[in-house]
């Protein structure tokens, strides 16, 4: 009797010519993203789902992956993966992957775009030209970014992609990781600096953490208190990673002089966010990774990993790469 198809979740926009390699394999039960999988898969097809392609709005936590035991891998459509209990998966033999790489260079364009925006007051500008007061006089003046110093908590593949954008704006760039990054110290890209030092010297302060239980609300009333009056905070990591209370009462007492924001604490956001009533703060919809060329590159690792690992090769970007020699162990 021929076999049937391995069942896989696909809760993620795949273009068409990657779901006709998905399906050329697999069958495909979809799900709209940002649903529970314990929930919303029909208790038929949780018992047979192989493989998941989600998005970090999908919740892949502890219930989510007892509900599906023949699940073997999880493939997510991005960088972070705080949306899935990994040592629960690993635990159960779930192999985790995710898209690293690809991305790097859009969230750092975007990073230096807040920092272009802030110092240059562009959406300030914008207005200042459609309504008119451009007729009456000039715009106020603004900020140089050359000798200003960025400060880059976190110094992962994003951070030092931002670090060489800043350099070519001649920025000073100083960081601050768990761990010391020699080879960007000794390529001269970014000097190291304790966390407070950091937060010191900032004049933009970048976030560049993954959410984790160490990183939640690491950003704070002390942190803000810790900078400068004229600092900017950006963040293109992890809403959460940032106490938003506070960084919006930092805000509106002028403790810092402004944010940029991609990420919050709660996604979507809306004009009833208190956020959206602040005039120094710029704001986007978690649109580090949005360009079309960007989110292409990462559908396609995040096809290639699903499919490698349920064909049994090796794929490209394991978050738990343990799991792999014992992958399906607990889910034969
Ligand atoms: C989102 C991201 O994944 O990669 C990440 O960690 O947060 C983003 O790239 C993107 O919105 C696709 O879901």
């Amino acid at each position: 009797m021929p076999q049937s198809p391995p069942t896989v979740i696909v809760c993620a926009p795949v273009p068409p010519d990657l779901r006709a390699a998905i399906e050329a394999v697999c069958r495909i039960v979809d799900i709209p993203t940002g649903l529970r999988l314990d929930e919303a898969v029909s208790a038929a097809d949780r018992a047979v789902a192989r493989g998941v392609l989600c998005t970090v709005r999908t919740p892949v936590d502890a219930a989510t992956l007892d509900a599906l035991p023949a699940v073997s891998v999880v493939s997510n459509f991005a960088v972070g993966y705080d949306n899935i209990d990994v040592p629960h998966a690993t635990r159960g033999g779930v192999l985790v992957c995710n898209t690293p790489g690809v991305l790097d260079r859009a969230v750092a364009d975007l990073t230096m775009g807040f920092v272009l925006c802030l110092a240059r007051d562009m959406v300030k500008g914008d207005a200042f030209v459609r309504q008119g007061a451009w007729l009456r006089g000039p715009a106020p003046l603004t900020s140089d970014l050359a000798g200003k110093t960025l400060g880059l908590l976190g110094m992962g593949r994003i951070g030092r992609m931002v670090a060489r954008r800043a350099q070519a704006f001649d920025m000073r760039v100083v960081y601050h990781n768990r761990s010391r990054d020699m080879p960007s110290e000794d390529e001269g890209l970014a000097a190291y600096r304790s966390r407070d030092e950091l937060l010191a010297e900032s004049d933009f302060l970048s976030v560049h953490v993954p959410l984790s239980a160490e990183t939640r609300g690491s950003v704070g009333e002390r942190e803000f208190e810790a900078m400068k009056r004229s600092a900017y905070l950006i963040n293109t990591s992890r809403g959460p990673v940032v106490d938003e209370a506070a960084l919006i009462r930092a805000l509106q007492e002028d403790r810092i002089a402004g944010a940029g924001l991609d990420v919050m604490e709660r996604e979507p956001v809306g004009p009833a966010s208190p956020l959206c009533a602040l005039p120094n703060v710029v704001l986007q919809a978690h649109a580090g990774s949005a360009t079309v060329e960007t989110r292409r590159a990462m559908m396609e690792l995040a096809v290639a990993n699903l499919l490698d690992a349920l064909e049994g090769r090796q794929p490209r970007a394991m978050v738990n790469p343990p799991v792999r020699g014992g992958m399906g162990a607990a889910h034969a």
